[in-house]
């Protein structure tokens, strides 16, 4: 395949691995902290991981390793969401593991858990892996949202691994992909299999972090390519002057990534899922915000800006919650009939008959073409897909019509013309950032010596994160120590704990004592592309949200 410039330049590219992890591989022990707690629910878990709860933290220290040559089979599997970087974790577990001995095998499964279900993968060879290095995607072996959760799907994995002679797999996945991670780790402990499980944190959204995991890959250059291009919109906006442009973001739920991409680029309103669920506003105060500011930049002749929405949006607005979860048990209690309607309005007045008053109500205030894309297929987790719900087109229809009012009133003599967005899939696959880059490669290579010491049911740390690379901590943390119990499909089950925008974090206060300025003024900033080769405040920086996490 013919390979662009930038490919080939990238190639060359050497990742930074932390001074821990460099050097000779049997230089490198790991020493075994306090035993871990989870913060919540700690009987619960103890019951459901007997043999996998309350593992010691692991650092790892410069020290005699003579076990780190025992020859090795591993399997990777990539799940989920893209996430840029997802090829460097592969890189730097398949480098890790042939220094430590060349006769080990990387068996990539295809397609995501489901390859090691139906055993298919690929055998990764120095040739396959150097044409991936420091490249964007998942294109090696692929992805997939296949959910590894039942005790069947754990007996196919066992023999896979016999057949193959694994024994270790890694699961580069986000918080469920992991929380499964940690269950099958306990199924191999409890069957006495001597096979190890890691996994390795990943997802744009940065909804994967706590105490000890203080980012998810991928965050860093998603955030960056989409300030990118909201910087260019911001250009154009201020260079044209005639439009709003209404942006939504990728995330999930959380609103990590809109609230980065705001402190990047300075935008005049930039809307937070957490902060309207703890305000508990609806559509209607969104929208008369977003009309205010609206009306102010146009009475002083300003009738241009832009408007950063979160995908998640949608789900913190309590009364549209509330109709979700609804809507979520209708359709999974009449499956079948549901399913069997025919056509989109039929499927809307099937479930607005089943409503409760309060929830037809909130239904029947959103548009058409909202109500149908609330109705569309839910995820394998039974969730609805937020990113197939245009929130920021609804809030162009809502806000159109409360300046209408406004006018009428004499309160607003603006225009509003309006340009709509979303950016998600044109982040999720971009050549990694120089952080990413790192990164990634530090928790593959990382993830290697966590399994090569025979730790089960971890996951790859590496910590330290806003200092220069060589300044990075590796280790690894006991997923039970993140878990908590939650209802998921009508059950109580133990998952990684999501991290949310915290409303008393620095990253947010921040957002909040600039946000009128930012409001009133055009204050945009032009964050630009995404420099590989240059000064090295430029190209090896990572977010502002971890620089003001770690500010003191
Ligand atoms: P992960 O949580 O698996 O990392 O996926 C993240 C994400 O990009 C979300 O931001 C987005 O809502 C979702 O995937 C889109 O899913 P799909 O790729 O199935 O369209």
């Amino acid at each position: 395949m013919e390979k662009s410039a930038l490919q080939i330049a990238r190639y060359g590219y050497s990742p930074k691995l932390p001074e821990i992890l460099r050097g000779n591989i049997d230089g490198i022990v790991a020493e075994k902290g306090k035993a871990t707690r989870a913060k919540a629910d700690e009987d619960d878990l103890k019951k459901l991981f007997p043999n996998t709860y309350g593992l010691p933290e692991v650092t790892f220290k410069k020290g005699k390793n003579a076990d780190v040559g025992r020859k090795v089979n591993i399997g990777v599997i990539l799940s989920g969401g893209q996430a840029p970087g997802g090829h460097n974790v592969i890189c730097g577990l398949y480098d890790a593991m042939k220094k430590a001995n060349s006769q080990n095998t990387l068996y990539g499964f295809l397609g995501g858990p489901s390859g090691i279900l139906e055993d298919r993968y690929v055998v990764l060879d120095d040739k396959i892996i150097d044409e991936y290095r420091n490249t964007g995607g998942f294109d090696m072996i692929q992805s997939g949202r296949t959910k590894l959760e039942t005790e069947q799907q754990f007996a196919v994995c066992t023999e896979v691994c016999h057949r193959h002679d694994i024994g270790a797999v890694v699961i580069i996945g986000g918080d469920d992909s992991n929380t499964n991670a940690a269950v099958l780790a306990e199924y191999f402990k409890a069957k006495g299999e001597d096979i190890c499980v890691v996994g390795c944190p990943k997802t744009i959204d940065g909804d994967l972090k706590n105490e000890s995991i203080e980012a998810s890959f991928g965050f860093d250059t998603a955030c960056k390519t989409y300030s990118e291009l909201i910087g260019n919109i911001e250009r154009d906006a201020n260079s044209a002057r005639k439009y709003w442009h209404f942006i939504r973001l990728m995330g999930r739920s959380a609103s990590h990534i809109a609230l980065e991409c705001a402190i990047q680029c300075q935008p005049n309103v930039c809307i937070i899922g957490e902060e309207i669920e703890a305000e508990n506003r609806s559509v209607d105060d969104i929208t008369r915000y977003i009309a205010d500011v609206i009306a102010k930049r146009a009475s002083e002749g300003n009738n241009f800006g832009v408007c950063l929405v979160p995908e998640g949006l949608i789900e913190f607005i309590p009364s549209i919650k509330v109709l979700i979860s609804e809507i979520n048990d209708l359709i999974a209690s009449n499956e079948a009939e549901f399913n069997a309607l025919a056509t989109t309005a039929s499927k809307i007045a099937y479930i607005e008959s089943m409503l409760t008053s309060s929830s037809k109500k909130v239904f029947n205030s959103l548009p058409e073409s909202i109500e149908a894309q609330l109705l569309l297929d839910r995820d394998p987790h039974g969730n609805v897909q937020v990113s197939l719900i245009e929130t920021e087109k609804l809030l162009v229809e809502t806000v159109k019509k409360r300046l209408a009012q406004m006018k009428k009133a004499g309160k607003y003599n603006g225009k509003f013309g309006t340009q709509t967005h979303f950016f998600g899939y044109e982040g999720r696959c971009a050549f990694p950032s120089n952080f990413d880059a790192d990164y990634c490669y530090s928790l593959g290579f990382n993830a290697f010596m966590l399994l090569s010491a025979g730790f089960s049911g971890y996951l790859s740390s590496i910590t330290n994160l806003s200092k220069s690379a060589d300044k990075w901590e590796a280790g690894g943390i006991p997923i039970t120590m993140m878990m908590n119990m939650e209802q998921r499909h009508g059950e109580k089950k133990p998952v990684i704990k999501k991290a949310y925008v915290e409303l008393d974090g620095k990253p947010f206060r921040y957002f909040v004592s600039k946000r009128e300025e930012w409001a009133k003024e055009t204050c945009f900033t032009y964050p630009g592309a995404i420099q590989y080769f240059g000064p090295s405040e430029v190209c090896d920086g990572t977010t502002r949200t971890l620089q003001l996490e770690h500010e003191s």
